[in-house]
């Protein structure tokens, strides 16, 4: 069984999404966030940058989680979730999932690493990766106009951009600017059935 190691609001709820949406049976371990667990031996051995999620197949075991979303897809997805590989819908699809951890989600992280790490965060940085990131909002809102998910159809590309509203909501207001089409849009993706373990607590 996949076993995903998960801590609360992060980039694991792709993975856990993911699996409850093709119907994966899968072991969630929650594990401390703290940086003295993170730099441990035991977790620097699964995440050599202390950084989370992990997932384990059985004696397999990786880190990233646009990979994870990817390996699951392609060993149990059966063709769900993404575009046949090798055709330009997939490269659309690839595009998105690409854009969604390396553009969109990096100025986010930024924001949530401020937060954590500096007390008062330093504004500057702050308003730069807001600025960056409503960007990003405003690609994914004009590219939904006509749409209503990323590719036309639900796929894992939603996913891995539904993890970046996550952020969006929780440590910006850009949401509250406009974009009617990324908000109805984020709305539509938190109303699907499986999404409910988005908000579910693992710990208990
Ligand atoms: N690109 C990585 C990013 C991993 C990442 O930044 N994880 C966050 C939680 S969602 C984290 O562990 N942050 C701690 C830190 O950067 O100090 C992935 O997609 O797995």
């Amino acid at each position: 069984m996949l076993k995903i190691y998960h801590a609360s609001m992060t980039r694991s709820l792709r993975v856990i999404w993911l699996c409850e949406e093709l119907g994966l049976p899968i072991e969630v371990e929650p594990i401390s966030f703290h940086p003295d667990f993170r730099f441990s031996e035991e977790w620097l051995a699964r995440n050599p940058v202390g950084k989370v999620p992990v997932l384990e197949d059985g004696d397999f075991s990786m880190f990233e989680s646009g990979a994870m979303v990817q390996y699951v897809l392609d060993r149990y997805g059966d063709g769900r979730l993404q575009p046949k590989p090798g055709t330009t819908r997939h490269a659309e699809y690839l595009q998105w999932n690409w854009f969604a951890e390396s553009t969109f989600c990096r100025p986010l992280g930024e924001i949530v690493n401020h937060r954590r790490n500096f007390d008062p965060p330093f504004a500057d940085v702050v308003a730069e990766m807001v600025h960056r990131s409503e960007q990003c909002l405003k690609a994914v809102d004009e590219a939904l106009s006509d749409r209503d998910y990323i590719l036309g159809e639900f796929s894992g590309a939603d996913i891995m951009l539904g993890y970046c509203f996550i952020l969006t909501e929780n440590f910006t207001s850009i949401l509250d600017k406009g974009y009617t089409s990324a908000n109805t849009y984020w709305q539509r993706l938190k109303s699907r059935p499986a999404a409910h373990v988005l908000t579910r607590d693992f710990a208990s």
